[in-house]
């Protein structure tokens, strides 16, 4: 048990109608008494209404409300205290001086959440989907951290990891009686091992949707120089962000902004335009970014200008794309249309949409056709895999395929048993069974364990 009596304000520092403030310890109640005054008797778990008093200067200062929560009750598994007042930072920042000049001490950042981790309340992944469902960009993104908090994802790894002890269990018995008629059949092994096989796998691809439905499908705005790329963005974030010119060359960095429709978050990047012959530095530099940007792309916004033929440069921009999911915005629609549809086949596959960026002329077409082409059907098993968990899956999956070869050789049963002893630590270090200082302090971020 953790001795310290931490405090910090649980609501962000800003004007609003309530804020909050958080203890959590064993002397959690004692401290609070110190400087919350309750109308009447209280009830742990219950509201009880009181004032807030300054024993400096043996004042009041606010009211509000406070609730005890006795351990292991409370989300940390400690004793724990919250109470409630008036939205001022002023206020906030008292009742923390007060408290940690009753004893307290000032929590770190995650430090709860360690607590309530400690203290088997929520293991790892429960951890991780805290700080993921406060971040969610999306009505789905909130969904999928809260199943993952509910233990989505840690309930498939226990599972996985019953699989693998049993079967553990099977060959060792083998090993240690191998003629009392048991007898396993390698057949049955194999069954399970590639069995469980899939389920790792299925997991590991639900890594990149769970990014894109948490954080937002990354599109790259590509084109040739003047192509229209900033003013589409303007057109779609509705506001004049970008800067526009005749000139080419005019986007010599990237912009990143986020627009959400039918409930999707869309992250759009307007890159510098790709000139084939770079001219100076600045462009060379722009143009390896934009190259960076489209590697790193959910998804590719391909713009191409009605009004005139296909050059190098679209030809250029099209081999660096070609492993993209592409949608190509036919830009400048207002203008006489000299691209003919068999040149647009040359570059690639993708549907088309035609616009005028500058008269904003079948932008809801585009949005829709965005929407249909690169966001996803959550699926109903969908759990959230961070990059953590799916190092830890890849390292499991790695031993689950050399068990497989393993059993297929007629290897004996202990060195199969092995490297599925390998794969269950590698599952163990998702939910948090092998606690290194390591892993949790990647997560618990910047609270230093140990200390
Ligand atoms: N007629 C017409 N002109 C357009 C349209 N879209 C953009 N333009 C014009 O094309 C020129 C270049 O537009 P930008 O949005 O700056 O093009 P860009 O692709 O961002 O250019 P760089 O940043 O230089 O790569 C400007 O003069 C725009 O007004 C359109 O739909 N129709
Ligand atoms: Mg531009």
């Amino acid at each position: 048990m953790i001795e310290n009596t931490i405090v910090a304000p649980s609501t962000p520092l800003g004007k609003g109608a309530i804020s909050m403030v958080r203890l959590s310890g064993r002397d959690s109640l004692k401290i609070a008494l110190k400087f919350f005054k309750p109308k009447g008797k209280f009830i742990p778990r219950k509201a009880a209404y009181g004032k807030l008093y300054d024993f400096e200067d043996n004042k009041f200062f606010d009211d509000g409300i406070m609730i005890y929560y006795k351990a292991p009750s409370s989300y940390s598994g400690e004793d724990m205290v919250e109470i409630t007042c008036h939205g001022n930072p002023i206020i906030v920042w008292r009742i923390i001086e007060l408290a940690l000049k009753s004893g307290a001490r000032q929590a770190k950042p995650g430090e709860f959440s360690y607590r309530a981790f400690l203290n088997g309340k929520m293991d790892l992944p429960g951890a991780e989907a805290i700080e993921d469902l406060v971040e969610a960009q999306s009505y789905d993104g909130v969904k999928l951290s809260f199943s993952q908090l509910e233990g989505g994802l840690s309930k498939r790894i226990w599972k996985l990891r019953k699989e693998l002890l049993e079967l553990i269990i099977v060959l060792e018995t083998e090993i240690e009686f191998p003629d009392d008629g048991i007898g396993i059949e390698r057949k049955d092994v194999l069954i399970s091992l590639r069995k469980v096989k899939e389920e790792i796998k299925e997991l590991i691809s639900f890594f990149g949707s769970g990014k894109q439905i948490l954080e937002g499908i990354k599109l790259v705005l590509v084109g040739k120089p003047n192509v229209g790329k900033s003013s589409l963005f303007n057109a779609l974030l509705e506001e004049e962000r970008a800067i526009v010119t005749e000139f080419p060359g005019t986007t010599r960095d990237f912009l990143r902004e986020r627009i959400i429709y039918r409930g999707v978050p869309f992250i759009i990047i307007d890159t510098a335009g790709m000139n084939p012959n770079p001219t100076d530095m600045i462009e060379r530099e722009g143009m390896k970014r934009a190259e960076i940007l489209i590697n790193e792309a959910d998804g590719i916004l391909f713009l191409l200008d009605l009004s005139c033929q296909i050059d190098e440069g679209d030809q250029k921009l099209a081999k660096l794309t070609v492993n993209k999911k592409t949608l190509f915005v036919l830009n400048k629609s207002d203008l006489p249309e000299v691209l003919r549809e068999s040149e647009i086949k040359k570059l690639g596959e993708g549907k088309r949409v035609k616009i005028s960026a500058k008269k904003k002329e079948n932008l809801e077409s585009l949005r829709k056709e965005m929407w249909k082409t690169f966001s996803k059907e959550i699926p109903q098993e969908m759990v959230y895999i961070n990059s953590r968990q799916k190092a830890n899956l890849e390292k499991s999956l790695v031993s689950i395929e050399r068990a497989i070869s393993l059993a297929e050789s007629e290897t004996p049963e202990e060195i199969i048993s092995e490297e599925l002893r390998t794969a269950i630590s590698a599952l163990e270090e998702i939910i948090g069974k092998v606690k290194t200082d390591e892993v949790l302090k990647g997560i618990f971020s910047k609270f230093c364990i140990g200390k």
